[in-house]
């Protein structure tokens, strides 16, 4: 994969300690393409970003810069790792193979691909907390907007009806107990409308990646930080709390075809509660704090959309590895949403005991 780079080339232009002697492929990032750079003296990371995906690379550049220059100045304690400058002071080089950045290593870190413990989950969600209440006091309107209408649910919806009229039609007629389903949920859409007109929901610098992976753990699983901020952009809290709620509640994730291994399991529900209250406790509005468990269904019925549309309409977003892949996502999105509202009335419990 990506043989054809020249890393050192690309890295002369940074300011970094010379030829690096050993060079790895990193993480399991679909969009970026990543690599570990070995140094004596501590290691670096290369990204390659995807301009298919991000059409403004330096978009993403300029609001990292805000945000790092924010919280400098108003939390220095706040660890928030930003990029390596190159040599005449930029923050992302654009060479003939791509877009490049260089970030440092954070030392004793790791990142993990699955929540394996409610202790995890608690972190994950009191660290992207933390991220929105320390740059609480920056204007949201200065962002650049990397991927425009990304969690604008009404615009999903309004995608998904029209490739039941433009799409392939035999996938449309296989799909009909997923589009009825879809269809009859539509009020998460509507109450998504109530929102973007409700002044009691604020937009705030918002991640829209809340995975689990984009979290960096110390050795005693404590959360040292948050990573991957090309998506950082104005939003809602229900874009971070939701996916959260979308990728930690279940044993198996989204590629799990054996839906009944589909669970939602309260203890992690609880954790991320308690650990997003942690940090958001006195910033989210009362109306927000009740609109929690919607967050869930919010992502997940947005999840399900965009896998369901990208079958009906020939697959041409997300990477597959079989004919039915996104019809099989989509299905096991919704099966998800399905447990979830099940669940409502234990998971409000656990959120009427104050956190
Ligand atoms: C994409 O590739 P990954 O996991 O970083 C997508 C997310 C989806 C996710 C579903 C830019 O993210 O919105 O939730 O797939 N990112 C983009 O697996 O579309
Ligand atoms: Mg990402």
């Amino acid at each position: 994969m990506e043989s054809h780079i020249k890393i050192n080339e690309i890295i002369s232009a940074f300011n970094l300690p010379g030829t690096v002697p050993e060079i790895k492929h990193f993480g399991n990032g679909l969009i970026n393409s990543t690599w570990l750079l070995v140094y004596p003296q501590g290691n670096f990371i290369l990204q390659k970003v995807n301009n298919t995906i991000f059409k403004h690379p330096e978009a993403i550049a300029a609001n990292v810069r805000m945000i790092a220059d924010f919280l400098e100045e108003k939390h220095p304690q706040y660890l928030f790792v930003k990029p390596i400058k190159t040599k005449d002071k930029k923050d992302l080089i654009h060479v003939e193979e791509g877009y490049f950045r260089v970030y440092p290593y954070v030392a004793n870190s790791h990142s993990i691909d699955v929540v394996e413990n409610p202790q995890q989950a608690f972190e994950a969600a009191s660290m992207f907390g933390k991220f929105t209440k320390m740059i609480s006091g920056f204007n949201v309107a200065e962002l650049r907007i990397t991927l425009p209408d990304f969690h604008n649910l009404s615009l999903r919806f309004k995608q998904f009806t029209d490739v039941l009229k433009n799409g392939n039609i035999s996938r449309i007629q296989q799909s009909k107990e997923l589009i009825d389903f879809t269809i009859g949920n539509k009020s998460i859409v509507d109450i998504y409308e109530k929102i973007l007109q409700n002044p009691s929901f604020k937009l705030r610098v918002t991640h829209h990646d809340t995975k689990i992976s984009n979290v960096l753990f110390n050795d005693q699983d404590k959360g040292l930080c948050v990573i991957d901020l090309d998506t950082v952009m104005p939003g809602y809290f229900i874009s971070d709390v939701g996916d959260m709620i979308r990728t930690y509640l279940s044993p198996v994730s989204e590629e799990e075809k054996d839906f009944s291994k589909i669970e939602i399991r309260e203890e992690y529900f609880t954790a991320i509660w308690k650990g997003y209250m942690s940090e958001m406790e006195d910033e989210l509005s009362s109306e927000e704090k009740d609109h929690f468990i919607y967050a869930g269904k919010f992502m997940i019925y947005m999840q399900a959309i965009r896998f369901l549309t990208d079958y009906l309409g020939n697959d041409i977003y997300y990477k597959i590895k079989f004919e039915e892949h996104n019809l099989a996502r989509a299905g096991n999105q919704i099966m998800l949403l399905k447990k979830l509202i099940e669940h409502k009335d234990v998971l409000q419990k656990i959120i009427n005991i104050k956190p």
